[in-house]
């Protein structure tokens, strides 16, 4: 594994751990959940139900495939072994990612705001400096919206600790 992979693994399971407890459990996606509701207020019942289904649905294939020994708790071990592995791991990873960036889009144009790209971000526990440098990296329209889809794809790739690329940025200090 490449030393960036391991220090995302790292990262990305932090990430998931919302409470903080060392283990990612059913709660920390209900956490993250209504973390991201808070932080877009505007988001719609529908979108924010999507969305609560879509986080469900990944601590479902997450402990499907990573809680090996079956204690209702993935640790940094266990998650190791399938986060590496997209084909166990991509298709709820998708929908993730498109129930994210979908509440994030409360009018439906397909484009986020800076603010509320920023909001969103920081709900889930990504630093501001990171933040910042993965949205202008992602090209914005004009310069204060991203489109959807650049957007969910970057939080794929990131997810997905092997892959390099756009959402690099939200790995150690960005640059510049
Ligand atoms: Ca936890
Ligand atoms: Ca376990």
């Amino acid at each position: 594994m490449r030393a960036e992979a391991v220090e995302r693994v790292r990262l990305v399971f932090t990430l998931f751990d919302a409470d903080g407890n060392g283990a990612i459990e059913a709660d920390d996606f209900e956490l993250m959940a209504r973390r991201v509701t808070a932080a877009v207020p505007e988001a719609g019942a529908e979108k924010r139900d999507a969305m609560v289904t879509a986080f469900r649905t990944f601590w479902k294939a997450l402990a499907e495939n990573a809680d090996t020994n079956r204690d209702g708790k993935v640790d940094p071990e266990e998650f190791r072994t399938v986060v590496l592995d997209p084909q166990r791991f991509g298709p709820a990873l998708a929908e993730f990612a498109g129930a994210l960036t979908g509440v994030a889009d409360p009018d439906g144009d397909g484009l986020v705001e800076r603010e509320t790209f920023m909001a969103v971000m920081a709900a889930i526990g990504f630093a501001q400096p990171n933040t910042r440098a993965l949205f202008d990296a992602l090209e914005p329209v004009g310069t204060e919206q991203v489109a959807v889809p650049a957007w969910s794809e970057a939080i794929r790739e990131f997810y997905t600790p092997d892959a390099t690329g756009v959402s690099d940025h939200l790995v150690g200090q960005p640059v510049g």
